[in-house]
């Protein structure tokens, strides 16, 4: 599907919404750009955040954010189906699952499982991921998506019950968020998280593949 067609269509198959915001990632990915996403997550008093998510063509994605506010312990980590927030969390649909498999571990369950996140007795998450099966780039695109913290640990689908293989027992959906592609320029975003200095965009992915595993 080209651009212009995503434009013409009333309704956006990720988001539900009139428009559909998610066609600028068919431009990027023509380019061949390195994209970045964020997620600033919503509808909890308590439980704040935002994700960030970088793909540079042909490497995996990397995931990196705090979260706050969360009870000390393991949280299911998820990407949704639909970033639909007309009911809240609610209607951001299952696991975003476009193989049809069982819900699991990152490796092996839906594409959109990120298995737990660990806050620490401040209730404080970092968050950071190599997701090798989560694309901003292409059909596969996670922008436009939703992105759910839940209130328990994700059993990651080993648990005996029928749920476990469908949503890992996660329980409520504390905070979630649209995940959304950042509007401005890469080249003038491209700094190294650590250090916070400029950094060329062709060394971008490997730079927080670095930092990313400190
Ligand atoms: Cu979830
Ligand atoms: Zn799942």
């Amino acid at each position: 599907m080209r651009a212009t067609d995503l434009i013409k269509d009333s309704k956006c198959p990720r988001t539900r919404a009139s428009e559909c915001s998610c066609s600028k990632v068919k431009t990027v990915t023509e380019a061949l750009d390195t994209v970045i996403a964020q997620c600033e997550l919503e509808h909890s008093d308590t439980v704040k955040g935002t994700i960030l998510f970088i793909q540079a063509p042909g490497s995996p994605t990397l995931i990196k954010g705090t979260i706050t506010g969360l009870e000390p312990g393991d949280h299911g980590f998820h990407i949704h189906e639909f970033g639909d927030m007309s009911k809240g969390c609610e209607s951001m649909g299952g696991h975003y699952n476009p193989d049809g498999v069982e819900h699991g571990n990152e490796d092996t369950g839906h594409v959109g499982d990120l298995g737990n996140i660990t806050a620490n007795t401040e209730g404080v998450a970092s968050v950071k991921k190599i997701a090798e099966r989560i694309d901003l780039l292409g059909d596969r695109s996670i922008i436009g998506r939703g992105l759910v913290v839940h209130a328990d640990t994700d059993d990651l689908g080993l648990g005996k019950d029928a749920e476990s293989k469908k949503t890992g027992n996660a329980g409520d959906r504390l905070a979630c968020g649209v995940i959304v592609l950042r509007s401005d320029k890469i080249a003038e975003q491209a700094k190294d998280w650590a250090t916070g200095e400029r950094i060329k965009v062709e060394n971008l992915s490997d730079k927080l593949k670095e930092f990313i595993k400190k």
